[in-house]
């Protein structure tokens, strides 16, 4: 069986999804696997479950996820005060596509540090792999339903968000979730790691590339600072290397390392950071940016503040690195 500390608030969560007639489910801009896969399964789990009630997974679609399903777009001008479920995001301004949304009040289902989001009932846990894992217990232990779909999107959630259980947010509750996952649903999941991992050629060169012109300074901090040409020479956009950023964990020489990218089109740099040892996510919201503790990302506006960044980074291994001695 599965282990749930928290029976009780799963339990009102549940109610209160039963209650409501009307439900917005979103999570954060730029997402990822999980962050698409948790929302549109706990969609589709309320959707079987009551398929009376109105309820819409909304954010900008992305086609390179169009796997896990199709997003809504309802207008809310129809809707009536809906509940509005968040998923995987802890600030209100990283919340995409409820920018016009009268809702009556929020359910956060989140496993990255609390911010600044007030919600009626919240579940934040850190030690949660995943914002899928928490769906995946959150039908697991209350009267939603599961189905195929489902469970393979909640799977690709968690096995993506732990890096196929190798992140140090993977625990044995996340293992004990994903074999009542598999029990239940009898998903063939091997061929589910097709739509994470397969991708054209074009981006293994484009991963030569990174790895190539990757600087590694004398404290263990790599980065790399990717021009919009050449996202362009490779076929591949400015969401690219944060995909790519995980492929870099297992690199003696590398402590912490940032994916620096322009992006042209919102006048900003998007910067990935992944750490195997120094906390990042406190640097990162110094950067219009936050996340986890070994996971991060920022949105610095200018070179200039860039630079301060992957000092600060730098800094944070020299530090760890000095701290033992
Ligand atoms: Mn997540």
């Amino acid at each position: 069986m599965v282990i749930i500390i928290n029976k009780r608030l799963l339990n009102n969560i549940y109610r209160e999804v039963k209650k409501s007639k009307e439900i917005v489910i979103a999570r954060h801009i730029g997402p990822d696997p999980d962050a698409v896969a948790s929302t549109i399964a706990l969609r589709d789990s309320i959707r079987i479950t009551f398929p009376q009630k109105k309820v819409y997974a909304v954010g900008a679609t992305v086609s390179r996820f169009k796997a896990y399903g199709s997003l809504d777009h309802p207008n809310f001008n129809n809707l009536n005060n809906p509940l509005l479920i968040v998923l995987d995001v802890p600030n209100m301004h990283r919340i995409d596509g409820i920018d016009d949304l009268a809702y009556s009040k929020i359910i956060k289902i989140d496993h990255h540090p609390k911010e600044d989001i007030n919600a009626y009932l919240d579940w934040t846990d850190t030690a949660k792999s995943s914002a899928s894992q928490m769906v995946c217990e959150l039908i697991l232990n209350t009267k939603l339903k599961m189905n195929k779909k489902i469970a393979e999107n909640l799977f690709l959630g968690i096995v993506s968000d732990s890096e196929r259980f190798s992140l140090k947010n993977t625990t044995y509750e996340t293992f004990d979730t994903v074999k009542e996952l598999l029990r239940v649903s009898k998903i063939d999941f091997v061929p589910l790691y097709d739509i994470l991992y397969n991708r054209p050629f074009s981006e293994h060169k484009f991963i030569a590339y990174i790895t190539n012109n990757l600087t590694i300074d004398q404290n263990k901090f790599g980065y790399i600072i990717i021009k919009d040409d050449v996202l362009k020479e490779y076929n591949v956009d400015s969401a690219t290397p944060s995909n790519l950023i995980n492929n870099y964990h297992f690199i003696n020489d590398l402590l912490v390392w940032a994916f620096v990218t322009e992006d042209i089109k919102n006048d900003i740099y998007k910067v990935s950071i992944r750490s195997r040892g120094p906390i990042i996510n406190n640097i990162a919201s110094k950067y219009n940016g936050g996340g986890h503790k070994f996971a991060s990302g920022a949105k610095p506006k200018t070179m200039e503040e860039v630079n301060n960044l992957l000092n600060d980074l730098s800094k944070a291994c020299l530090e760890y690195e000095n701290k033992d001695i």
